[in-house]
């Protein structure tokens, strides 16, 4: 044997671990600068609602460094970048939305000059009342689409049958990315009025099209170009492009490279966040427990422009039943017009906000029969053949598998005996238990979006270069795709490289979004190798004259019928390039048999589903409200996972991030709109020091399922689904502590300070 090959690894390091751990990882702020590099900073709203009076730029315009000051006035095409509806213009004409809308774009030899010059604009506003509740928006009929319902059976006719009914009102609110690199681009001109535009997106192709709108020049004469993000998590989803395209129509104006990097409060300011949700919901059980009907409607607060709210709003309704098989639902989403920055895409996209309050409407009817809610989560799991309310059967379903395997792994029932006697003997101290079982749908929800390309390259040394339309953001993709390569064409991982995410190598691309870019991505590279990999086959039966069905290419050695013969990888490219046999080929991927009609809101949206479920354990200090996660337990449906280390930090990571925004990641805006936890010492995340002591998760074993990646189930966004456990835990434990206590509202974030009220609320 020669030196074995290890060509497919299921526990590969991240490829960015090295250049990421020693700062060698290049992020667009740390692109080589070009002499003659202009820096912008933008000027914005003070106001949330009203009308610019009278602005005056010329003493910002006498400002030393300062060249430019561009507005809605120096657009040559559209000032228009409404991706779903055209509701956003790039720069305010004359109505202003919210606090940090961009109104003009300075544009200085420095960075520090282009922000002291942001002084000296003297803008006069007249204000109109801000309006900042979605329930109060919508009692206006501020509304960014009409309102949707989904709906399965029929609850009217179920309430009288129900032996138990319950209502009430469930709200989340916002969360920040906080994404640790901020938004920003680079920008500038190549010959003949082209542009070249590094951009911290996740959408390529969005930055693209918008920039070509704004600048009135077709989309061929802008080249985006993505290395990699220092986190996106949605955020950078729709949200990138707005900054990409300033940077762009700086360049194209001034004719000189620009740089539009934002500052942390200037992004905490300007951008969108996670939709905060209002709800009211209704639910109906039976004698033995069986949830019968379901009713909710909520109340997503979108902000001052759609964005990618109401596909946002879709996934809520998609996701209304979370785990949960009822036979009777109907639930409505109202996507509210307010006056803050546009709310966009936050890992979960509306599913999150959708499922806490089914969970809200669980614990409130158990708490109401005086039984723990896990009995009725358990009592009503979805079953392999049940049907959403959007029309979907229900397939290789893990729901039950998941908690079974979690109440079996880790005796749940003994945890509990365990709680009840630290509570009975400690007065100060309470501890709290709660179980999440999740369902999150993999695909965009709009059908046409579920596609990707890729674009491999063999060259003549056996090196591989492969481009995509996946982004990377620290999830980990690019690892994945060098292994679905590597695999495929049964080489060294080392071959291949991921390159850079580019529109002129890959175009007319779909966000890397929904939990779908590893799927869509690596289908795509595994059809490019296997056409190359079917082509090389033949030039070996050539050369060894036999069939090509008696050739195998297995860790860079050929084998005719099994047996392995003398030719290398190296060699046979060496042969198929003086053949001259094309190295070169694109895969293209979409998603095969999903469907769906928004007309009678019926079809088979997802690819597939994943499932899990975990137990959290709180303690709380009843004489502070501060708490800690004793240990977060997870049985979790990841397929067969294609690499453990890169999916474990998902799990992690989404944890954390769901528990930090239902405990204390707070966005507090003043009444007149103005966002006052605007930085990090007044926004909270989860630090090393909050998270929980143990995250034990186990893979659940399964078959997988074709419809993933090497049967490799999406393990983007559902394990934040899980973080929602962490409200009912501290709640299990505040009510352990004062038993009247009861939420007049299931509101999140259940920080400190509102357990601290409700530990003592009579
Ligand atoms: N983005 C999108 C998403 O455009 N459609 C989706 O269904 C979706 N789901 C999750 C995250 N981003
Ligand atoms: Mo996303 S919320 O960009 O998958």
């Amino acid at each position: 044997m020669k030196n074995p090959v290890k060509s497919y690894i299921p526990s590969m390091k991240n490829i960015d671990s090295h250049s990421h751990v020693r700062g060698e990882s290049v992020y667009v702020d740390d692109i080589p600068e070009l002499r003659g590099t202009l820096h912008a900073a933008i000027f914005c709203s003070p106001i949330a609602h009203g009308k610019i009076k009278s602005i005056d730029y010329s003493e910002a315009l006498t400002m030393p460094g300062v060249q430019h000051i561009l507005t809605h006035q120096d657009i040559p095409g559209e000032n228009q970048i409404g991706g779903i509806v055209p509701d956003e213009p790039l720069f305010a004409e004359k109505e202003l939305h919210f606090q940090g809308q961009p109104i003009a774009m300075i544009l200085a030899d420095t960075e520090l000059q282009a922000r002291e010059a942001l002084h000296k604009i003297k803008i006069e506003c007249k204000e109109k009342e801000a309006i900042v509740d979605p329930i109060e928006a919508h009692a206006k009929g501020l509304l960014h689409i009409p309102s949707r319902t989904f709906n399965l059976g029929e609850t009217s006719n179920v309430w009288q049958k129900c032996e138990h009914i319950v209502t009430g009102e469930a709200d989340t609110d916002g969360q920040e990315h906080l994404y640790l690199e901020t938004q920003g681009a680079y920008a500038y001109p190549v010959e003949n009025g082209h542009i070249y535009l590094a951009s911290s997106t996740q959408g390529p192709t969005a930055v693209q099209k918008m920039a070509a709108k704004v600048l009135g020049i077709p989309m061929h004469k802008i080249e985006v170009d993505v290395r990699r993000l220092g986190g996106g998590f949605g955020g950078k989803e729709d949200q990138a492009t707005a900054w990409a395209v300033m940077a762009a129509l700086g360049a194209k104006l001034s004719k000189r490279p620009v740089k539009l990097i934002l500052h942390r409060m200037d992004d905490m300011k300007m951008t969108g966040k996670r939709n905060p949700y209002r709800s009211t919901f209704k639910i109906g059980l039976s004698k033995d427990l069986k949830i019968l009907a379901f009713e909710a409607d909520y109340y997503q607060n979108a902000g001052a422009a759609a964005d990618l709210s109401p596909a946002i709003m879709e996934r809520t309704l998609f996701h209304g039943n979370n785990s949960y098989f009822i036979p009777n639902v109907k639930v409505t989403a109202h996507s509210c017009i307010t006056n803050i920055p546009p709310n966009t895409a936050f890992r979960g996209f509306g599913g999150p906000q959708g499922m806490f309050v089914i969970e809200a409407a669980i614990a409130k009817a158990a708490r109401t029969l005086g039984i723990k809610k896990r009995v009725i989560q358990k009592n009503n799991l979805l079953q392999e053949g049940h049907e959403f309310p959007y029309g979907q059967i229900a397939e290789d379903c893990q729901a039950h598998a998941t908690w079974n395997s979690l109440e079996e792994k880790h005796h749940i029932e003994k945890i509990q005996l365990d709680i009840d006697d630290f509570n009975a003997n400690n007065k100060h101290f309470k501890k709290g238990l709660a179980i999440m079982p999740i369902c999150f749908g993999i695909s965009f929800t709009n059908t046409p979006m579920n596609h990707a390309r890729a674009l491999v390259h063999i060259y003549q040394d056996g090196s591989i270069g492969v481009s995509t339309a996946a982004v990377e953001m620290g999830q980990g993709v690019n690892t994945k795709m060098v292994q679905v390569a590597a695999k495929t064409l049964s080489v060294n991982a080392h071959r291949i490289k991921i390159e850079s995410t580019n529109t002129t190598r890959v175009a007319n691309t779909s966000p890397s979004a929904a939990s779908s870019t590893a799927d869509l991505n690596g289908k795509a590279v595994q059809i490019a190798c296997n056409a190359l990999l079917q082509r090389l086959k033949k030039v070996a039966a050539d050369n060894l004259d036999t069939k090509v069905e008696s050739i195998k290419i297995h860790e860079e050695t050929v084998f005719v019928n099994d047996i392995e013969t003398k030719l290398t990888w190296e060699e046979l490219i060496q042969k198929a390039f003086l053949a001259r046999v094309c190295l070169t080929e694109n895969g293209h991927y979409a998603t095969p048999k999903i469907h769906f009609d928004k007309a009678i809101e019926k079809g088979h949206p997802f690819a597939y589903h994943v499932y899990g479920t975990a137990a959290f354990e709180v303690t709380l200090d009843c004489i502070r409200g501060r708490y800690d996660f004793d240990s977060v337990k997870v049985v979790h449906d990841f397929g067969t996972s294609m690499n453990r280390i890169i999916d474990l930090g998902q799990m992690e990571g989404g944890i954390v991030q769901g528990i930090g925004w239902m405990t204390m990641e707070e966005l507090i805006y003043n009444d007149k709109g103005r966002l006052l936890s605007n930085a990090l010492s007044t926004y909270k995340i989860p630090d090393i020091y909050s998270v929980p002591k143990e995250i034990d998760v186990t893979f659940l074993n399964t078959d997988g399922n074709d419809m993933a990646i090497f049967k490799s189930k999406a393990v983007g966004e559902p394990p934040l689904l899980y973080g929602i456990g962490a409200y009912f835990a501290i709640l299990d434990a505040v009510q352990n502590f004062n038993p009247n206590f009861e939420p007049k509202i299931y509101h999140a974030p259940f920080t400190p300070e509102k357990v601290l009220m409700a530990l003592y609320k009579a």
